[in-house]
């Protein structure tokens, strides 16, 4: 299990719409995420800046790179693009964050 952290922006003033949408994901992506080795993804938002701060663990053979194919996800990035900074195909822009501490 590998574990990946990234940052997504949000736009000013739909936090609680961002928040209610997650509440209420769909079970197909759900599913989608799951099935691509996807486990424990949390998102933290930063209300000062409208950073989202996400994490989440990797199976060891996990597909998460075959998740911008799949017409699910693109539906929720369509979805989702009017709340986030997002880029052209409406994929959420996303910085990964390079790991500097670790403690057990
Ligand atoms: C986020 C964004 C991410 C997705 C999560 C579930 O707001 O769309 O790409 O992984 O929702």
């Amino acid at each position: 299990m590998q574990e990946v952290a990234f940052t997504m922006k949000l736009k000013p003033g739909v936090e609680a719409e961002y928040k209610r949408r997650h509440d209420e994901i769909w079970p197909d992506l759900s599913e989608a995420l799951t099935e691509a080795g996807i486990r424990d993804y949390s998102i933290y938002l930063d209300r000062s800046s409208g950073t989202l701060f996400a994490v989440q663990k990797r199976v060891d053979d996990h597909r998460a790179d075959n998740l911008p194919t799949l017409p699910i996800m693109q539906k929720w990035w369509a979805y989702m693009a009017d709340l986030m900074d997002t880029n052209p195909d409406n994929s959420p822009v996303v910085q990964p964050l390079e790991l500097v501490f670790h403690a057990d």
